[in-house]
């Protein structure tokens, strides 16, 4: 009997999916307050329990499809593994059923940005294409999708990778490493590990050049990287002409300069796009159109409005601290004035000290908010000016005290969002709220 374990969107996809195979299995939410009274009338097959696994499950369980949001070192996980339960995760089910190509995308910064460009270059070269995974859209939702798909497109979790086993992919990368869930993980190294995984069973593994992986077993690997390609079949920069181009080999594809979205890690990510698809032998021009138009998702390092001079920029997604360190590194040298860099939230046991530089470089003040406040406070101690107020609604009310024109509010909170907020989506839609609402001309009642 299987096990589903956690019941927010993956979990309900397993459900789905095991009920279209008309398997029967038990389904579980740690929560004790979870209600399973909506979830029952929608599959009355299902036995539901939370809190505590049923005594009279255990001896049925043979294997548990976990969520990613549960730690496998959790003590009932454990006990169910040593008892010989086979313990796999919603893409694992999705590996195993899945007929055509799939592209895998993991890293610990980029991987929706890079996700959605080659979605986008996928369709406009003609391939109905669906895109999924840590992205939003579960994988086993998008395979029971009506539609016929030629291609997957999935942007993979270190969480979903740890309990995939047998995913096949057509071309795969991790985008790159830097500190993100150490709550999760013993160390970088355990948290790495779990990202090569995607490296596995590929045909092509797309690596920056600036990391190591040892032991890939790919039938073919190429590089990207913000330098000159390296050979014929490596991906980089390149000048021609005074004209910087995104380039493979020594054939330039695309004109930077065309590129709606400026900055190296924009260029880092369409490299890996360019790389990542050439299994599918997509035109220079479909590569051209795609990145001339792409505007960027919402709640990266995204402009909210401009107000007496001043720049107020919502990149909720900056959930740690690689990416508040790009938004800061970005940002930081464009600006005439200073930035006033509004942070805070779930630290993930980060360790922030390496924004120090770029704090020291580019803020004029820090505010932080959130839970783990202090604990950014402490490896930011030595900067400019470091405030702590409790909500986001404060820090941007002091950050509109601070700044003058030509300075920017870059809101990058290096943290997850979930003490204060449902998600990075909602944490995002509220500071645009607010920073509207903080210049709306006030209204006088006559
Ligand atoms: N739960 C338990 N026990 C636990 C933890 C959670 O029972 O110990 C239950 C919760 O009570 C809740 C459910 O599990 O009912 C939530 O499941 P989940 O946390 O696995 O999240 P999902 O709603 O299934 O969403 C997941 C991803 N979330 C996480 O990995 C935390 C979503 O990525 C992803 O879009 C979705 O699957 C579809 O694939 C979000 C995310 O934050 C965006 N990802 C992390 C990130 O990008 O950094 C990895
Ligand atoms: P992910 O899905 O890995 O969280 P996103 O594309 O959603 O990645 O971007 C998340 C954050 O990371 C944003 O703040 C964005 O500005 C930043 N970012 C995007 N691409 C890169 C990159 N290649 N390197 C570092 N940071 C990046």
């Amino acid at each position: 009997m299987v096990l589903v374990a956690g019941l927010g969107i993956t979990g309900q996809s397993v459900l789905r999916f095991l009920q279209a195979q008309q398997e029967s299995c038990f389904a579980f939410d740690t929560r004790s307050d979870f209600d399973c009274n909506a979830l029952q009338s929608q599959f009355p097959q299902v036995s539901f329990a939370t809190g505590e696994i049923p005594k009279p499950w255990l001896k049925q369980i043979t294997t548990l499809v976990l969520s990613p949001g549960i730690d496998q070192r959790e003590a009932w996980v454990q006990d169910l593994h040593k008892q010989g339960v086979e313990v796999i995760g919603d893409i694992e089910l999705f590996a195993r059923a899945v007929g055509v190509p799939v592209v895998a995308i993991t890293g610990s910064n980029g991987k929706s940005t890079v996700t959605t460009l080659i979605g986008e270059a996928l369709k406009t070269a003609g391939y109905e294409v669906a895109i999924a995974g840590n992205i939003g859209l579960p994988a086993l939702d998008a395979l029971l999708d009506e539609k016929e798909y030629e291609v997957f497109v999935l942007e993979l979790s270190s969480f979903q990778l740890e309990t995939t086993y047998s995913l096949h992919s057509i071309s795969a990368t991790v985008l790159n490493i830097s500190e993100d869930h150490m709550d999760r993980y013993d160390d970088l190294a355990a948290y790495t590990q779990a990202k090569c995984k995607v490296f596995d069973d590929t045909e092509l593994a797309v690596l920056p050049t600036d990391l190591s992986i040892p032991g890939i077993v790919a039938n073919r690997q190429i590089h990207f990287g913000i330098e000159p390609p390296q050979s014929e079949s490596d991906y980089g920069l390149m000048e021609r002409e005074g004209q910087v181009y995104l380039a493979k080999g020594s054939d330039p594809l695309v004109n930077c300069g065309q590129m709606m979205l400026q900055g190296a890690h924009h260029q880092l990510n369409a490299l890996a796009m360019m790389a990542l698809c050439e299994p599918f032998e997509i035109s220079k021009q479909v590569f051209s159109q795609v990145l001339t138009n792409f505007a960027g998702l919402p709640h990266r390092t995204q402009l909210v409005t401009e107000v007496n001079g001043v720049q107020w920029i919502n990149d909720s997604k900056g959930t740690n601290v690689g990416a508040t360190l790009t938004a800061l590194q970005t940002f930081g040298p464009q600006i005439d004035g200073k930035v006033v860099l509004l942070a805070g939230g779930v630290s993930k046991d980060a360790d922030f000290s390496p924004l120090l530089p770029s704090v020291q470089a580019f803020c004029s003040a820090t505010i932080l908010f959130g839970r783990d406040r202090d604990m950014l406070a402490k490896a930011l101690g030595d900067s400019t000016r470091v405030c702590l107020v409790e909500t986001l609604a404060e820090a941007v009310a002091l950050a509109a005290s601070m700044v003058n024109r030509g300075d920017s509010v870059l809101f990058s909170p290096a943290c997850a969002s979930f003490d204060q907020f449902k998600n990075y989506e909602e944490r995002g839609e509220v500071f645009k709220e607010i920073v509207q609402q903080q210049f709306a001309p006030v209204s006088h009642s006559t």
